[in-house]
């Protein structure tokens, strides 16, 4: 049943939704797909405005196509909603910390944009149940979400170290929180940057849970769009490299209006006054310029989302600062 769905998701998807940069431009906002409320990735402020670096990633985009990263209207999605909003075109895109795998790729006809958080697979333990790691949580009941790479992770890891544990498998994230804290569970499993987020924002007492060192898994977050829809995929994944090179650049929210008078060449690439970068996608050419001017650089992004709940940067470094995050040549 679900099979059938979704190949005729699919077809349905690739006839009338080929020209999302259109339709887009038509209705006059983006419609991105989110987390129901994850703080630092995309989570509604007490006004209803959305914040977090996969919201940044939406507005990004925004800015881009329409010239305007405020116009974008949230989705906001649960870990099992979220492919059929994508494929049934309910949104445009799909930014929510949403791992990269095969079969997600070519399974679900998806088009993952590039990656914007290089995350694992942690445990969340109390405090006072004085577990040290990974190693010890054998027998252990443990929360995870349906839907998610989290749960297939989380059997392979036990299997693979010869212990044995308990499934708690919640849907909703409220409940899934409630259960943990209140004691259902011996653990909480999930991505090691929303173990954080969580704790930070949603812990009765932040400092009566402790993350463990494992990381289980390799949880390439990022954003996702429908196959067959390459003028689409080119825009999301080249809005994305241009949060990171902007940054590599030294350009950002700041300095863009200054740099894009004295800036050297790669600059005045970047910015739309020389080239036709932003036309090759079927956009305005200052569509670069629009999202660091309007969103600001990566960094930027992190700075104001992520740091604030105590994440370093680690992984997510540009490549020039020993981490991962490299964007091709915007030439
Ligand atoms: N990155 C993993 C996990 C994503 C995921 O759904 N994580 C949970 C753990 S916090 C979450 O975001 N839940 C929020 C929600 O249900 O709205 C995946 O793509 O499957």
């Amino acid at each position: 049943m679900t099979r059938l769905w979704i190949v005729l998701a699919v077809l349905f998807a690739s006839s009338a939704e080929a020209q999302t940069l259109e339709t887009v431009r038509q209705r006059g906002h983006l419609q991105c797909g989110v987390n129901t409320g994850l703080a630092g990735f995309s989570q509604p402020d007490s006004k209803g405005v959305w914040h977090g670096i996969d919201v940044d990633i939406c507005r990004a985009v925004a800015a881009a196509v329409l010239g305007d990263a405020g116009k974008v209207r949230y989705t906001p999605l649960t870990a099992q909603q979220r492919f059929t909003a994508l494929q049934s075109g309910e949104i445009d895109v799909l930014v929510r910390n949403t791992t990269w795998t095969l079969s997600r790729d070519t399974g679900l006809a998806l088009n993952f944009a590039g990656i914007s958080y290089y995350d694992g697979q942690g445990f969340m333990v109390p405090r006072k149940a004085n577990v040290k790691s990974a190693r010890q949580l054998d027998g252990a009941t443990i929360c995870v979400q349906p839907g998610t790479t989290n749960e297939l992770n989380l059997a392979d890891y036990f299997r693979a170290n010869h212990m044995k544990f308990r499934p708690v498998v919640i849907e909703k994230l409220e409940e899934v929180l409630n259960a943990y804290f209140a004691g259902r569970c011996d653990a909480f499993t999930t991505d090691a940057s929303s173990l954080a987020a969580l704790r930070a924002s949603r812990a009765p007492r932040p400092d009566e849970h402790v993350i463990l060192p494992e990381l289980i898994s390799k949880e390439p977050l990022g954003p996702a769009v429908r196959q067959g829809d390459e003028r689409w995929f080119d825009i999301v994944k080249w809005s994305l490299f241009a949060m990171i090179e902007a940054e590599e650049l030294g350009l950002s929210s700041r300095n863009i209006a200054e740099q894009a008078q004295s800036g050297g060449p790669a600059i005045q690439r970047f910015v739309g006054a020389n080239g036709e970068l932003g036309k090759l996608m079927g956009l305005d050419n200052r569509w670069a310029l629009q999202i660091v001017k309007q969103v600001g650089n990566y960094g930027e992004s992190f700075e104001a989302n992520l740091k604030p709940l105590g994440f370093e940067r680690g992984m997510n470094r540009l490549w020039t600062q020993g981490g991962l995050l490299y964007a091709p040549p915007l030439r």
